[in-house]
Parts: structure tokens; sequence; C-alpha cells
């Protein structure tokens, strides 16, 4: 080895090594911490899922909506001819945003590029965004950046590291495989600087955002993703801002909140969170409206309401927000049926919300019959499934000085024991999603 190749070996490794105290060390700022504080407070977001994907509608494959490029299998050249035919002419931020708010969602996490690679942004360091390639030719996220900001909504930009569409996402990892057309070489570090540039991009030109919602790592998660590089430019160019990413692990060092798909805080039934622990970040659990997260026309088996409230209930019972997702169709619409779910999720939130928003978990962890709330020293039993009138739950850490329904306020009639309390709950008063007691220790 030649002694300008061990200098720069040497080079390299101090960079490497800056980057890990950098991202070890990471002490969030002042803002960040009040934003995250709002953000464990805030219990309810919507997902959207947008893309040009949106119009082949899943392509009549259940469960297939973004990801259609890869499950079919459609080249990079086929692929590109998808923005020609995008023109959501009905999309109209203004009613999006007064729909999530009368829905009782605190903030909107939107894709802003997708594994497709296709930015929904006017990016300036890529041609192939909604901008330039589209006949609608309007910056999508801009439009929905300004009406969040006149009506008082958080934004958050989901980003997908992976892409099936970016040359230098080279080696590849699971997913974009064999069909998509591009050389099998690339650069590495050109992708990450070009990821890194789109992340400047939405973190300059569009105000104060959220925060930053990755996904895509697991793609090839043995790869140097500088993830430090990235991390540090985030929050160098907007301390308040929460990254979260999507990695299924822990969280790493530089989040600020973990997440979980489709599955509680600690469940792993999607076989998504590979490690069963939970942080002592801000939480957050996405869930589809059906089985898919873009627009899908044959997905029609969608959760009730109902269901959803109680999963809403059962995230709260982990301290942990529901960003629940939506994927608009091609007009630019948001699907009917899921609009009339959200709002009959925000009707229940009116009467309940109380004991939602700004909550932290209770004493008690979530179980089959439910889950518990607590806030402003009163705790909430969300009793979600209970056939019988008497329910034993476990040991609460102090005693009760008076426990009441809810609903009309009536006293709840109780008993300690040793090993827990059993509360006595006549049919009556039961009630068809949850039934409330609220308790004073
Ligand atoms: O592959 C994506 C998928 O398309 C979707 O965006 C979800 C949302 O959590 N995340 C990935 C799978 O883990």
């Amino acid at each position: 080895m030649n002694t300008k190749k061990i200098a720069l070996g040497i080079a390299l490794t101090f960079i490497l090594s800056c980057n890990l105290i950098a991202q070890s060390s990471y002490q969030p700022s002042e803002k960040n911490i009040k934003n995250r504080e709002w953000f464990s407070s805030a219990k309810f977001g919507l997902f959207i899922h947008w893309g040009v994907y949106s119009e082949l509608a899943g392509g009549g494959d259940k469960g297939v909506g973004e990801w259609i490029m890869n499950n079919k299998k459609i080249p990079i050249k086929q692929y590109e001819k998808l923005p020609d035919f995008f023109n959501p002419t009905a999309f109209n931020p203004a009613e999006w945003v007064s729909m999530v708010k009368k829905a009782g969602i605190k903030y909107i996490t939107i894709t802003t590029k997708h594994h497709d690679g296709f930015a929904m942004y006017d990016s300036k360091i890529s041609d192939y965004d909604v901008v330039k390639k589209t006949p609608y030719g309007k910056d999508i996220i801009k439009l929905l950046k300004d009406e969040c900001d006149k009506q008082g909504i958080k934004l958050f930009f989901y980003y997908s590291q992976l892409d099936w569409h970016h040359p230098d996402y080279y080696p590849r990892g699971k997913s974009g495989l064999g069909f998509t057309g591009r050389p099998e070489e690339g650069d590495w570090n050109k992708y990450i600087d070009y990821m890194n540039t789109q992340l400047t991009e939405l973190l300059t030109n569009y105000g104060e955002v959220g925060g930053i919602w990755f996904d895509g790592m697991w793609d090839q998660p043995d790869t140097n993703w500088r993830l430090d590089d990235t991390y540090s430019l985030i929050h160098k160019l907007q301390n308040g801002a929460l990254i979260g990413s999507n990695h299924h692990k822990m969280p790493f060092a530089g989040e600020d909140f973990q997440m979980f798909e489709r599955d509680l805080p600690g469940e792993n039934t999607m076989g998504f969170s590979h490690t069963g622990a939970i942080s002592q970040l801000p939480l957050e659990m996405c869930e589809t409206m059906n089985g898919s997260w873009g627009y899908n026309f044959v997905d029609t088996e969608y959760k009730s309401s109902a269901t959803l409230i109680k999963t809403l209930v059962k995230a709260a019972g982990y301290g942990a927000n529901l960003l629940l997702n939506t994927g608009p169709m091609p007009n630019g619409k948001i699907q009917p049926e899921n609009v009339d779910t959200l709002l009959k999720i925000g009707k229940w939130l009116e009467k309940y919300g109380e004991t939602i928003y700004g909550s932290s978990k209770g004493p008690i962890r979530p179980s089959n019959w439910g889950s518990s709330t607590e806030k402003n020293g009163k705790v909430y039993l969300h009793i979600l499934d209970c056939k019988e009138e008497n329910l034993f739950i476990g040991k609460l850490p102090k005693k009760i000085k008076l426990a009441k329904f809810f609903d009309d306020q009536s006293v709840v009639k109780f008993k300690e024991t040793e090993f827990g309390v059993i509360f006595n709950i006549p049919n009556a008063k039961k009630k068809p999603i949850d039934t409330i007691i609220e308790i004073k220790m």
C-alpha cells in the first residue's frame, strides 16, 4: 500500500469515528424536546401515501399500491410514462385539511418520495418530480404545507431512503431487483449525497416541518447509510424537526421517536418489529384502513371506525400515537369510505378526546379487556371488551378514592384486593366501543 492510500485510510477512519461520536452524543435541542412533548400529546395523525402509483390503483391485487412497480416488475422506462397521466385536478388541500381537523387529527405525514423514487414536490436536483413531469405541474407538498400552516396542522415528510429509480442506489438491496433496467453499477455515496440534497430542499423550501419519517433502510440493513451525515444535516437545518425511521429496530442515535408498523408497541403480529423492545422516546404506530397504503380499488376490506378507535385507545394505553393511513385517488380526492371512517372517529373524539389527547400511558398495561391512560391526576380505564359484569384488573399503584363512569359521572362500585381491583360494570352502563371509567387515587 502506498503512503497516499494509507493517509486516505487514516483520514476516512477519522471521519467515520467522528461521525460515530457525533451520533452517539446527539443532544436534542430545547425546541426538539418541546416538539417531542407536543408529538406525544397529539395522539392521532393522518398518514398519506400518494404518488403516481395511485393511477394503477393496485393493478387488481389487494395489498398492492405504492409497491406496484416492484410487484408487477415494471421497468423504469415504462413506469416513467405514469407521470404523463397524473393530473389530480380535484386535489383541494383546504378540503383535506378541514376534514383532518374535523376528524380530530393533529398532524399529517405525507410521502414526499416513495420507493419508486418519484418526488411529489419541486426538486431541483432531479427532474423526476411532479412539477416537471406531470400535466398537473404544481408542487403538491407546497400546496399542502401552505394549507396546513393556514389551518394549524403540523406536516411531517415521509422520505424513502430506498429508491427503485435512482441509478446510484447500488449495491441493491432486497427489492427493485432485476426488472428496473438500471445498469448493474452505481456509486452509493453519490446516492446518499443526492438523498441529502433532496432532504435539504425539503427542509429549506417549505418552512418549519414537523419532522422526517424515514422508510426503506430495511432494504439493506447492513449498508453504510451515513446516518450521521443525514441526521446531523436535518437537525442543523431545523433543530426542532423530529426524526423517526421505520427500520423496524430500536431507534438509532439521532432519532427522536420510535415507530411500529401495523402493530402496537412491543407486538410483532406482522413480522416487521424484529425487536419487541420499546424505547423511552415518543412512540407512534402506523396502520392502514384496508390492507393497502397506496390507493387500491379492489381492497375493500375496510376496518370499521369502531375497530380503529379501539386501536387508537390501545395505542394511547402504550403512550403511543396512531398514524392512520389513507391512499388518495389519482384525481386528488381522499376515498369517500376513508373520509366517512375518519369523521366517525372524529365524532367519538369530540366526546372522549379528553381521555386521549395529552394523556400518557396509564398504570395498567393494555391487554385483552382494554387499556388505561392518565392525565391531570386522573386514570382512565378504557374497557373495550368485557362480557362479564365484573372486571378484574391488576394492581393500581395507589388506593382508589373515587371511580365514576366517564359518560354520566355515576359512581362505579369496585373492590380492592391484594391482587388487584374488581370493578362492577352493569351491562346497562356498557358502551358499544369503549366504556370509560375515570379514577381518582
Ligand atoms: O414498503 C413500505 C410501505 O410501502 C409503506 O410505506 C410502509 C408504511 O409503514 N412502510 C414500508 C414497509 O415497511
